[in-house]
């Protein structure tokens, strides 16, 4: 999976004329990844899953994920007792090549409103964070949280999932975290994040 680094060296991204919103660095690149792929597939510490409140599953990525990961992950999830929006819980990755899994519950966009769902969804990115680096998960890989059935919009929802990641990375409690990877499926929520991620991790 390839850095930020080595994607501003081919030159395929070009920074934004807006303005940062938070403190960007460029000697993070080497923790970031923006790449378009089926999560599934990745074989990293932990991927983070769009579950809804129940964790028992649904369509979109966590469906393709408790198809994957196999009928032990269901058995777990129903030990969890559900998630709040906004917030995320771990299990093991069973049968995915990805070590664990963790279920961030993002928000329903226009239920919420855009104030109160950005909040909640940078909820599910700073927990998901936390989870991983308190079960030793040295990379994470993020699916597009809420950008699905959920309604959010795929500019907006990169904007607050990039500055969050930004802020956890620039906390000592980051050092453990070596890649943080942004995971598309589709090309409007890879065009978003190619976009806006140049505003808080510009080019060196
Ligand atoms: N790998 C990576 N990303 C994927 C994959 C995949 N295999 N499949 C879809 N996506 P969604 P939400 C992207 O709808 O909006 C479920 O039923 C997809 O293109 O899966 O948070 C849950 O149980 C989109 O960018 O999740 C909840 O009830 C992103 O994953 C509800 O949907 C999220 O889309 C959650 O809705």
């Amino acid at each position: 999976i390839p850095t930020l680094s080595a994607l501003y060296k081919d030159k395929t991204v070009l920074p934004s004329d807006d303005e940062p919103a938070y403190k960007p660095s460029s000697a993070l690149n080497d923790r970031i990844s923006v790449i378009r792929q089926d999560i599934t597939k990745l074989a990293v510490d932990s991927i983070v899953n769009a579950a809804n409140n129940s964790l028992l599953g649904g369509g979109g990525v966590d469906g393709a994920i408790h198809r994957a990961a196999g009928p032990k992950l269901y058995d777990e999830c129903e030990t969890l007792d559900g998630c709040e929006t906004g917030s995320a819980k771990i299990t093991d990755g069973y049968e995915l090549p990805s070590r664990k899994v963790i279920h961030a519950v993002g928000p329903i966009y226009w239920k919420e409103g855009k104030t109160n769902a950005a909040e909640l969804l940078a909820g599910c990115y700073r927990t998901s964070l936390q989870l991983a680096v308190d079960n030793n998960c040295r990379s994470i890989a993020f699916s597009a949280l809420s950008t699905g059935v959920y309604g959010y919009p795929s500019d907006e929802a990169s904007l607050v999932a990039i500055e969050t990641v930004r802020k956890f990375l620039g906390e000592e409690r980051a050092d453990k975290l070596d890649r943080v990877i942004f995971c598309n499926f589709l090309e409007k929520d890879e065009t978003a994040y190619f976009k806006n991620i140049p505003l808080f991790f510009p080019p060196a």
